[in-house]
């Protein structure tokens, strides 16, 4: 899925409710294009409980659980499936730590720095791994053919 000959990587990114409420998308989506990415696919949506909850199943048993499925309940967010080489680490690597107040002093150019407010509310989110972006891609039905650009604005 995604990854062709090209050595090129996919992985999926989501602009958090803080980042979409805050307005944040259009120069979260400037700092993609100049750090090399290619956007493709995008989706705003809003995500119910239950797609929250399996969206980020691997943490069900953490004590932040129920506060992290209401935020990211708590608004529209912005979905991208993002393409380069190296692109699952790279992305990662531009959004920052998870603690957003950690970032603003580690990471002061990071994602997370710009538009993040502490550990929870950090306005971005990306694949921890090759295996969990294809994962992702899947999950919101964004596995697309290469080099199809498709923007929509479906209801999960
Ligand atoms: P993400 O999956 O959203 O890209 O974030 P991440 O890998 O950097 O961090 P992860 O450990 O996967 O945590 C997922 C999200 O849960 C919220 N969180 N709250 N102590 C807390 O209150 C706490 N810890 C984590 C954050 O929104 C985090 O991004
Ligand atoms: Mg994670």
């Amino acid at each position: 899925l995604g990854n062709g000959a090209s050595g090129k990587e996919r992985t999926l990114a989501m602009i958090k409710p803080d980042g979409v409420s805050g307005n944040y998308t259009d120069e979260i989506k400037r700092i993609i294009f100049e750090a090399g990415f290619d956007i493709v696919k995008e989706m705003l949506t809003e995500l119910d409980k239950e797609t929250a909850s399996a969206f980020y199943e691997e943490h069900s048993s953490r004590s932040f659980f129920s506060h992290l499925v209401t935020y990211m309940t708590s608004g529209p967010v912005f979905v991208m499936v993002l393409e380069k080489r190296n692109g699952v680490s790279d992305w990662r690597g531009l959004i920052g730590p998870t603690d957003a107040k950690k970032a603003k002093i580690s990471h002061p150019h990071s994602i997370r720095a710009l538009c993040g407010k502490d550990s929870q509310r950090n306005c971005v989110h990306g694949s921890d791994s090759t295996s969990s972006a294809e994962r992702e891609i899947k999950f919101f039905s964004m596995d697309v053919i290469s080099g199809d650009i498709d923007s929509e604005h479906d209801e999960l």
